[in-house]
């Protein structure tokens, strides 16, 4: 090798990341295309074992989505790299081991049907046509590696951030939400509290949870969702005739099994739709029939008893405008009193009512469908844990929540003081959350504040910590609070803080599985 000459490994690993973006910029390009990396991440966490999963999170909290897309990338550079290194002694193999990622990531791109085949095949060309660059005895200068890295990160950013706007507009300006037969009262203006999430979200502050990366681009002409199995009456509705029903609005929570508690895997938003049992009863039910099976554009599939999904909400709007690609255009449904995962299925395509259940996509993975609810639950949002707050009077702010139900009452607790009442917010029913308050007299030091809440059939938070798996996550919200003193300081502290909670979640969420 000569003094200035880069590596091979180092400049297939090079070709294998900028293929990665050449795929992706490709698959923006096109209208209906899914990159290979986009292939590959849906692929790993099918492939994943659900214990992997839930440490997985549990560790990099809502940085999911772009650290599978990170880690999609990474297995492009490496077997790039791999192929680069191959290459000294026979390109042809260099070349097709820095392919096969590429290859191999759009087939799975393509599993799910839905994306475009066509569209598909361009994004993966452009990324075979990158990464066998790794195999070409090219020469470089080691300074155009962090560039061009550079200007591929970039141009992705780029290209995903235009090409979303523009199929943001193209879906609000094509599918034109009629305004809901029966409203709800808008928001009082006290609903907006400092420094606490918002009552209702809209998109952009509501979380985004699913495992295909990005989300489906669903062809809204195309589309039809489909009601069949045991009912009397398969229905086939196009998007215009399911928007030409009675619609209503519910204001309804939506918390990820996988919240922590304390977390910010959940939010409320106003969503406009119409309850499934009405349209459960247009197609009318068997008398055999005991389950609903909902199948999603993307795979992704729920099983859900009758009962349950007739008290299910059908939604098609958020926030008063269509449903936002990222949370399941043009169709979902909401369950509330069950997390994310067990029922609220987004781009709802078809719904089958069976009399035996099938498994569902988690239940083939081991979580046992319908035993795992959303449990009461308290969060103190202000001040935020480990902050830095002045001696004097201040309010303490958060969300209690206890879906089905409700909360009729949260108490707040300073150090190992007694418990005492906070004054409850805008009610707005038992399925969303409810705003708390109460006032603090600050005093210096460091204070530890802990919320609890009381549901409105009697019963209070469940105190014992539990992980998601098996039965759901519960435990009370605790955050330490400096009051005076130095905020670099609190920042360290707060750093060290999070480190620490998130490996011990990930071990005891891991764990869990262990001793199923
Ligand atoms: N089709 C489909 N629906 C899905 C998922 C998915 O991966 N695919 N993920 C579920 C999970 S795990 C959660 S927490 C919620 C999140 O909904 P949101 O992205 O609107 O917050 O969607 C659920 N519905
Ligand atoms: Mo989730």
């Amino acid at each position: 090798m000569t003094a200035h000459r880069t590596p091979r490994p180092r400049l297939g690993l090079l070709a294998g990341l900028l293929a990665a973006a050449a795929g992706e910029v490709a698959a923006s390009a096109t209208r209906r295309g899914r990159s290979p990396s986009s292939g590959l991440a849906r692929g790993l966490v099918d492939a994943s074992p659900a214990a992997l999963v839930d440490g997985g999170v549990a560790l990099v909290g809502r940085a999911d989505k772009p650290g599978l897309a990170v880690l999609a990338a990474g297995v492009s550079g490496l077997a790039a790299a791999a192929g680069g290194a191959l290459a000294g002694h026979r390109p042809l193999l260099g070349a097709a081991v820095a392919a096969a990622p590429h290859a191999l990531g759009s087939g799975l791109a393509l599993r799910r049907g839905d994306a475009s085949a066509r569209d598909t095949a361009a994004a993966a060309v452009a990324g075979i046509a990158v990464s066998a660059a790794a195999a070409a005895p090219l020469r470089v200068p080691p300074s155009v590696v962090p560039v061009a890295t550079a200007l591929a990160a970039g141009a992705v950013v780029a290209v995903d951030r235009t090409a979303r706007g523009r199929r943001a507009a193209d879906l609000l300006d094509r599918v034109a939400l009629p305004a809901p037969a029966r409203p709800l009262p808008p928001l009082p203006a006290a609903a907006r509290q400092p420094g606490v999430a918002p009552l209702l979200a809209g998109p952009g502050a509501f979380p985004v949870i699913d495992v295909t990366v990005p989300e489906p681009r669903v062809d809204l002409d195309a589309w039809r969702l489909q009601v069949d199995g045991a009912v009397q009456e398969g229905l086939v509705l196009a998007l215009d005739e399911l928007l030409s029903l009675p619609l209503g609005e519910r204001d309804l929570l939506l918390v990820c099994v996988h919240d922590p508690v304390g977390g910010s895997r959940v939010g409320c938003a106003r969503w406009t739709g119409l309850g499934l049992g009405e349209l459960l009863d247009r197609a009318g039910p068997t008398a055999d029939a005991g389950w609903v099976v909902a199948e999603a554009v993307d795979g992704y599939t729920n099983v859900l008893p009758l009962a349950a999904a007739r008290r299910a909400f059908l939604a098609v709007g958020m926030a008063g405008r269509p449903l936002p690609r990222e949370h399941g255009s043009p169709a979902r449904l909401l369950v509330p009193g069950r997390p994310g995962q067990d029922g609220n299925l987004k781009w709802l395509r078809r719904l089958t009512v069976t009399a035996e259940p099938p498994l569902s996509y988690w239940g083939r993975r081991g979580w046992r469908d319908g035993t795992y609810p959303v449990h009461p639950a308290s969060r103190i949002d202000a001040p935020a844990g480990s902050s830095v707050v002045e001696a004097g009077p201040t309010t303490v702010r958060g969300h209690a929540w206890a879906p089905t139900v409700g909360v009729d009452r949260v108490q707040l607790r300073v150090d190992d003081g007694p418990w005492s009442d906070a004054t409850l917010g805008v009610d707005l029913g038992p399925d969303a959350w409810r705003p708390w308050s109460a006032p603090w007299e600050a005093t210096r030091g460091r204070h530890r504040l802990t919320v609890r809440c009381h549901t409105a059939d009697g019963r209070w938070q469940d105190e014992t910590p539990a992980t998601p798996f098996p039965h759901g996550v519960r435990g009370l919200h605790t955050t330490t609070v400096q009051v005076g003193g130095s905020r670099p300081t609190a920042a360290v502290r707060r750093l060290a803080g999070e480190a620490a909670t998130r490996l011990g979640w990930a071990a005891r969420s891991t764990a869990a599985w262990r001793s199923r």
